[in-house]
């Protein structure tokens, strides 16, 4: 046995530690529940809760990550290398991993008629807590989270598709509701090995079905960087999305990630160790940069824990323990300054994972781990190595030495700062000079906006309803908090007004009090320009780091003064921002218009047929059109032409689109559905002898490489087919033609266009002859234009007092934004998390020093910016 090996395995992956397989019973395991197994999944759906937390946002994701613990708990067994997670276009979820693939053996249980006989498979995904049972000597690292099984997976989706290939052979099944609707099939031959699940979240059980990308590639990147050299795929069919994480040096690239921005003091550190006998490794990154944020997480078995534990506080303990005997040793730290854990934490970026054979965790979520013997296992790992790296490496050693230093005199400064600013901000009655405060003491009806500039501030003066609603002009761009230490950050003007005129304390001391807020409302107010929201960002990134509680309650928000006036004769109207212009040019351009369709005869000559659609109807087509558009794009994005696709496969009949595109030897081929693929399939299998479907998209790497490895049958789910036979089913009843969507006028000899099919009219304007049915929606849009001007505003200022408070300060009309970390609500802990993560990071690249990496940043983002007027 071993004693803890600290230090050589520093740069390999984080091993996994094994426990012994649990014998296996064969018929026992089913015996005495034979009659519970098909109450199951009923149980499941009854009470969703009970196995999956909720049936919110949590609940949802949790389907997934079920699945997926079972592809990791493959690649911790050392089976599987290559994890594919897709979202689809039409909202269901594929997970593709190349482990061992679930097992299909028909399973002999004579104890348990409803079972006896059936695969292993069946079994796997219809009985609760199968999973675990069949024998996987994997067991160890993962999950312990989830591990309900995939059962529970089947039995809250719609439905359920799953392909195994293994030992030589490609097996699907079919489920619906966690039932089976087919028998297990054989439907091909293979040399490789793996799952692959898919399945449509039900919407019987959960009231948004939606995935959101940034769970999913938060938490996927996570299991990358956890699982070193473990590759996953993500990709988002919706948006186009597609992402491959990949580290071969996990925890060391997740710290550098996380300090993006941010200016690191020495290279990223990891320690590392483990112990057999008594079954607890861990590995930390770790690097201090110049902010003076702490940001450390703490992971035990790939599991999150967001109140840390014994692997966190060991690390902590040893962290100042260490720091503190080599800075009295190295006549770095003189006199009697005391430095505490927090200052030599500022700064600090940490990755503290745990792998421990039995984790005890606390509570349900498993916030918290609990193991007292990997607190002490830390803690010399963390006191040997770190102690190492100090003396072998004295001017990093100094540069963080220092810093704690320096955290500690500023902390000592701060308290000084802070008890100023109490003295001079919040003695009572004693408000800012600059605040124009409400009457009402309230705070329940109080609210106070935040002004960009003395004169929009005198505007909003004027406007405002001054029983409730307070005024704080601020002058110029307020400190940049990112940058600054507590005492500078405590003696800024503009920074003492907002606390003096807040009312809750000093940020940082004992009695800082979100509650104890004067207003219940703190709404900040900038022109809609590049200074407008630079301000606004610093608002932010002080709320965020200093005031974080205020947003945390729900006290924060944004203002949105209108972007536009439009005029049309004497209608005046102010709105909002660009979606909501394109409704109202929508509305106006219907308003009193009608749609002629005429009938062509076969030389393209009028006959004078003709019907309208108008009203409802052609309200209801526009809409059907700009899905038909959405969808285009989505082809355009797959390198499908939609003209050839709706040309070559709709056959005339309504009978549906194809499912399926699959791609062999350089030719397309186009399916129904599963079925058929799958005859196609074997037809190809006697043909050319083996092969190999991989998914499109991304393909997992050809297990062979070699001449004679088999023939690659790319496949492509085309789940956005499902909203575009709505859409022409809708197209069908109104009896308009699919092949006018792209129809083209042709030019006469006299340079005339053939007569127009569709035409738009409307009293006071010509008619306008539209090319095809696709031209509908825009020319509804530019109808609605017509004699219309738009005015788009830039500052606060550009409004009078009348008008800025009926667009923007009164509660009846505004709309205002609430800022939230996440943005599904603040009782979704998955998605805060998530969003406080980007957050940290988005505000260090744009607040911070690091010109590059701000630049990089705003190109790869500037596709989400709007208007941006420069
Ligand atoms: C039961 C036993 C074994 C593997 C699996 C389940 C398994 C489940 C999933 C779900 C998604 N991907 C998966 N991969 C594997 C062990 C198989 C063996 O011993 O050969």
């Amino acid at each position: 046995m071993t004693a803890p090996s600290t230090g050589s395995h520093s740069d390999g992956a984080v091993e996994v530690l094994r426990r012994e397989a649990e014998p296996a019973h064969p018929g026992t395991e089913y015996g005495a529940d034979s009659i519970r197994v098909l109450e199951g999944m009923e149980a499941v759906r009854k009470r969703p809760s009970m196995y999956i937390g909720d049936t919110q946002l949590h609940g949802l994701h949790h389907l997934v990550w079920e699945v997926v613990d079972n592809a990791v708990d493959e690649a911790l067994a050392g089976y599987c290398k290559n994890i594919v997670v897709k979202i689809n276009a039409d909202g269901s979820c594929t997970v593709t991993d190349d482990g061992r693939g679930i097992p299909v053996e028909p399973k002999h249980l004579p104890d348990n008629p409803l079972l006896d006989g059936k695969s292993s498979l069946e079994i796997v995904l219809t009985v609760l807590h199968a999973g675990g049972k069949f024998d996987r000597d994997s067991y160890v690292m993962s999950g312990g989270l989830h591990g309900v099984g995939v059962s529970v997976v089947n039995a809250l989706s719609e439905w359920l598709v799953v392909e195994v290939q293994r030992g030589g052979k490609v097996y699907t099944m079919r489920f619906e509701r966690g039932k089976p609707v087919k028998d297990l099939e054989i439907i091909g031959e293979t040399s490789r090995t793996g799952t692959r699940v898919e399945f449509m979240p039900d919407g019987e059980i959960f009231a948004d079905t939606n995935f959101r990308t940034e769970i999913l590639s938060t938490r996927l990147r996570e299991l990358a960087y956890l699982n070193e050299g473990l590759r996953i795929n993500f990709i988002d069919e919706r948006s186009g999305k597609n992402d491959e994480f990949c580290y071969s040096d996990g925890l060391r690239e997740f710290v550098a990630h996380m300090n993006e921005g941010k200016e690191g003091l020495h290279k990223v550190q990891v320690l590392a160790g483990r112990d057999e006998e008594k079954g607890v490794g861990c590995k930390i990154a770790f690097q201090f940069n110049n902010s003076y944020n702490e940001n450390i997480l703490a992971f035990a078995n790939n599991i999150k824990n967001r109140d840390g534990g014994t692997h966190l506080s060991g690390f902590q303990t040893a962290l100042t323990r260490t720091l503190n005997a080599y800075a009295r040793k190295s006549n770095l730290l003189k006199g009697d300054l005391q430095i505490k854990g927090e200052d030599w934490r500022e700064g600090l970026t940490a990755v503290v994972s745990a792998q421990v054979r039995e984790p005890d965790f606390q509570g349900q979520t498993k916030d918290r781990l609990m193991n007292a013997e990997v607190e002490s296992f830390v803690q010399t790992v963390v006191n040997e190595q770190l102690g190492n790296w100090l003396e072998e490496n004295p001017g990093d050693a100094k540069r963080v030495v220092n810093k704690g230093i320096a955290a500690a005199a500023a902390r000592e400064a701060a308290r000084k700062a802070r008890e100023a600013t109490r003295k001079s901000a919040l003695s009572s009655g004693n408000l800012p000079g600059k605040l124009w405060d409400c009457r009402s003491k309230d705070p329940q009806e109080s609210e106070l906006f935040l002004v960009e500039g003395d004169s929009a501030g005198g505007s909003a003066k004027q406007g405002r309803d001054s029983l409730t609603q307070a005024i704080l002009p601020l002058k110029g761009k307020i400190l940049n908090v990112e940058k600054s230490r507590m005492d500078k950050i405590l003696s800024h003007e503009e920074i003492k007004t907002i606390i003096g005129a807040l009312g809750c304390g000093v940020p940082g001391s004992e009695d800082f009090d979100a509650t104890k807020c004067r207003y219940g409302k703190i709404i900040i107010m900038t022109d809609a320009d590049v200074d407008g929201s630079h301000i606004r960002t610093l608002l932010l990134t002080f709320f965020f780091r200093h005031m974080r509680a205020l947003i945390d309650t729900g006290y924060m928000y944004i203002a949105q003064p209108p972007l536009y006036l439009l005029k049309r004769g004497k209608k005046s109207e102010f709105v909002l921002n660009d979606t909501v212009l394109d409704g109202k040019l929508t509305d106006w351009g219907l308003d009193g218009t009608k749609l002629a369709v005429r009938e062509l005869d076969a030389s393209g000559k009028v006959t004078g047929k003709e019907r309208f659609l108008e009203g409802d109807d052609l309200r209801a087509l526009v809409r059907v059109l700009d899905d038909m558009a959405y969808i285009q794009r989505v082809f355009q994005r797959r390198g499908i032409d939609f003209q050839d696709f709706l040309k070559r496969h709709r056959g005339g009949k309504s009978s549906g689109l194809p499912r399926l595109r699959a791609v062999l030897k350089n030719e397309e081929h186009y399916f129904s559905d599963e079925d058929s693929f799958n005859r196609f399939r074997r037809e190809m299998q006697e043909k050319l002898g083996a092969v190999e479907v991989v998914e499109g998209g991304v393909s997992l790497p050809a297990a062979t490489e070699e001449d004679g490895a088999p023939a690659q049958l790319v496949r492509y789910e085309l789940s956005e087919c499902r909203r575009l036979e709505k859409a022409i089913a809708w197209l069908d009843e109104h009896h308009l033609a699919l092949e006018d969507y792209f129809a083209r006028r042709e030019e006469l000899i006299t340079g005339e266009l053939t007569p127009a099919k569709y035409l738009l009219m409307t009293s006071g304007h010509d008619p306008v002859e539209l090319d095809n049915l696709a031209g509908v929606a825009d020319g509804v849009r530019k109808l609605g234009q017509h004699g219309a001007t738009i005015k788009r505003f830039k500052g606060l200022g550009e409004m009078n007092p009348d008008e800025l408070w009926e667009t923007t300060l009164d509660p009846a009309r505004r709309q205002l934004l609430q800022v939230v970390i996440s943005e599904a609500g603040r009782e979704d802990q998955e998605q805060m998390e998530v969003d406080w993560r980007s957050a940290d990071r988005i505000f260090s690249i744009l607040m911070g020093d690091d010109v590059e990496v701000r630049r990089g940043f705003i190109e790869t983002n500037a596709i989400h910016v709007k208007d941006l007027d420069v």
